[in-house]
């Protein structure tokens, strides 16, 4: 038997401004990039700034629900206090669009970058800082006109992590004490925008939830898993509805808030052992190795991590949607056999009553992956980066179908599925 989602389930795909846009001239990883300090240049990234309506056209033709995009602070204040108008009409326009074409628009607003002159005075590790956040979001609430579902922040504690604590991303900091302060000054700035956009639109979060796995059965072991869960998938969300934020060494207070809606990145796995290093919160954590394949970002491939994911989200009791899932591969063949084995995970949540409402596959079209460049290719819509044409890979159908039916077909699942869950 073929698997039958709901009606009014969204199925979609995700991508994000610098990753795409091109010329993202504002922000501080442009910045970073033309120093040096990144290995590789977005430059004109997919062109889409140009080509957006291409692009939205395409997603319509090919069936899909929904597109989650985000919108580029530095574009809208190239420089503190001066507003451009055009970038805000721009987007304006690709809302509209969408509206046209029936897709569904789930916006953020923050997706790893920030404008260069924010950076400067010193970004989220300045609470004063957050008065031009709130700049921002006021522009943001008449920008939105019409959208329904708008989440703050891209994975807050990878932003934290990479840019704070491992140095590997602007701005390049390794401080953990900082580092848990940007984590509490990014609740406060998720509590400043639920307060000033809830009522008009459905405010939520996006959070990326790797599956804690422990390396081995020993108790020290099984602690730290459950610690690195802790501190990298809970104490955030936690602390939106109890007020309080738990870091390593510290509990810091932040406004009670909410979040109309909670979206789940899932990727893949870590392997988390033990360690004595106090600077590593006594746990160390890579990459889990879990299927003999893997994808270009090294990463293995688990399914099954899907479900546990939207099961421990469950916990705050709102609405859920997997905001991104996706691989990075040249074999389109094994995309297809992704999706459908992680949209069985999800139908089986569902079923399970699970409250998750849509899937947006990461990414409609291939991109810049951050400190990876464009050798991992995500797309379900091959980009020729010489021409800037579009090419739908067969698993853009195969999306489609599944998008426009609401339906898994039972021919699909025995060439591509899990046999059994
Ligand atoms: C998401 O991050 C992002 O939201 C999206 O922009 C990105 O394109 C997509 O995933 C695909 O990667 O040295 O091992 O720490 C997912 C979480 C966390 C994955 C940082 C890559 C860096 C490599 N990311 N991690 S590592």
């Amino acid at each position: 038997m073929g698997l039958k989602f709901p009606n009014d389930f969204l199925f979609g795909t995700a991508t994000a401004a610098h990753q795409i846009e091109g010329d993202n001239k504002w922000n501080d990883w442009w910045y970073y990039e033309q120093i040096g300090k990144l290995p590789y240049k977005s430059g004109k990234a997919c062109n889409h700034w140009e080509l957006y309506r291409e692009d939205i056209n395409l997603m319509a033709e090919l069936g899909y629900d929904a597109y989650r995009f985000s919108i580029e602070w530095g574009r809208l204040f190239p420089e503190e206090g001066k507003f451009n108008e055009d970038a805000f009409n721009k987007y304006r326009e690709i809302i509209e669009l969408l509206f046209e074409r029936g897709i569904t628009p789930n916006v953020t607003l923050h997706h790893f970058t920030s404008p260069l002159w924010f950076m400067k005075k010193g970004g989220f590790a300045k609470e004063e800082n957050l008065k031009y956040w709130e700049q921002y979001i006021d522009k943001v609430a008449d920008l939105l006109e019409g959208v329904k579902l708008v989440a703050t922040f891209n994975e807050p504690m990878v932003y934290v992590m990479m840019g704070y604590l491992t140095a590997y991303w602007p701005p390049f900091v390794k401080n953990p004490f900082k580092a848990f302060k940007v984590a509490s000054n990014l609740l406060k700035a998720h509590a400043l925008a639920y307060d000033a956009l809830h009522g008009k639109f459905k405010v939520g979060i996006v959070k990326n939830i790797p599956i804690m796995l422990p390396a081995s059965e020993s108790e020290k072991d099984k602690k730290a898993a459950e610690k690195a869960d802790f501190l990298f998938n809970w104490s955030f969300l936690d602390a939106i509805w109890s007020g309080t934020y738990r870091g390593a060494f510290r509990s810091y207070k932040v406004p009670e808030s909410d979040a109309d809606f909670i979206g789940i990145n899932y990727y893949t796995a870590s392997e988390v052992r033990h360690s004595w290093n106090p600077l590593k919160f006594f746990f160390e954590a890579k990459l889990a190795d879990l299927s003999e394949r893997k994808t270009q970002m090294g990463w293995s491939v688990y399914p099954e991590g899907i479900y546990k994911a939207i099961k421990g989200v469950s916990r705050y009791e709102r609405p859920m949607y997997i905001t991104e899932n996706g691989i990075a591969t040249l074999d389109d063949e094994w995309r297809i056999e992704f999706i459908i084995q992680h949209l069985q995970y999800v139908h089986k949540a569902i079923e399970d009553g699970y409250d998750v409402n849509g899937y947006f596959y990461w990414s409609l079209m291939d991109n810049y992956e951050w400190r990876e460049g464009f050798e991992p290719r995500f797309g379900l819509i091959e980009i020729d980066y010489e021409t800037f044409e579009r090419r739908p890979r067969k698993s853009a159908y195969v999306y489609g179908e599944i998008a426009r039916t609401k339906e898994i077909k039972e021919e699909l699942i025995e060439k591509y599925g899990l046999k059994s869950l």
